[in-house]
């Protein structure tokens, strides 16, 4: 049996891990969980995550949920990939970055999702001002942290792309639709610019969109 993604694309952490999927060309199934339909609240969903949240994957009966989680386990998939180091010192170099991701990064970023997609896509009504005033700070705050990795080497852990870049690029699939700013910070830019050349970027954008009639959860 293959491995099945359950995700809803148009969100970043369902980018996450769809993304790290392609990239590292791990074969699975994706199966919609179509936010639109409430569907992250089916009670067959639920039995696979019981947060009511995806992204979530089945693999032969193996359930696994956490969006980090999920991108450590596809890269346990492909070793050869090189996108977690072996060695325990140089795992952690690279790891702390995933629990900063959940922490501080995802927090940040999550105040201009909410206000730039979530709300347009599910009608819930105007921008926050003061919204985007707590998320301008938090952001300040976490975005001088990675452009700082950034001016320092290629990718967030060194020369090459980990799984520190999966986790926390990912959200960048909705810079623009949702505002981040992004403006002082030209390492970032030049890594998101990095990010959306590889073609399991482009792969996974064509996922986003939007989902119609079709669903499964
Ligand atoms: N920490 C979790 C967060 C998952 C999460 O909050 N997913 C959101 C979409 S980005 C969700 O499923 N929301 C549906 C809901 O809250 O009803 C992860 O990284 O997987």
């Amino acid at each position: 049996m293959s491995l099945k993604i359950y995700a809803f694309p148009p969100s970043p952490r369902s980018f996450k891990v769809l993304w790290a999927a392609n990239h590292l060309g791990v074969d699975y199934e994706f199966r919609l969980v179509d936010f639109t339909k409430n569907a992250q609240r089916a009670p067959e969903f639920v039995a696979l995550n019981p947060n009511g949240r995806a992204p979530v994957i089945d693999d032969g009966g193996y359930v696994l949920w956490e969006s980090n989680a999920i991108v450590e386990y596809l890269a346990s998939l492909k070793p050869q990939s090189g996108v977690m180091p072996q060695e325990t010192r140089a795992q952690l170099a690279v790891r702390k970055w995933l629990f900063w991701e959940s922490a501080h990064w995802d927090p940040a970023c999550a105040v201009f999702a909410f206000e730039g997609v979530v709300k347009p896509l599910f009608g819930l009504g105007e921008t926050s001002q003061s919204e985007i005033e707590r998320g301008t700070q938090l952001f300040e705050r976490v975005g001088s942290v990675l452009d700082g990795e950034l001016k320092k080497h290629r990718y967030i852990a060194g020369e090459t792309l980990t799984v520190a870049d999966l986790s926390i690029g990912a959200v960048m699939s909705i810079a623009e639709q949702a505002c981040f700013p992004v403006e002082n910070f030209r390492a970032i830019q030049r890594w998101y610019t990095e990010l959306k050349s590889l073609p399991s970027w482009a792969k996974t954008v064509a996922m986003q969109v939007p989902p119609k009639a079709s669903a499964a959860a």
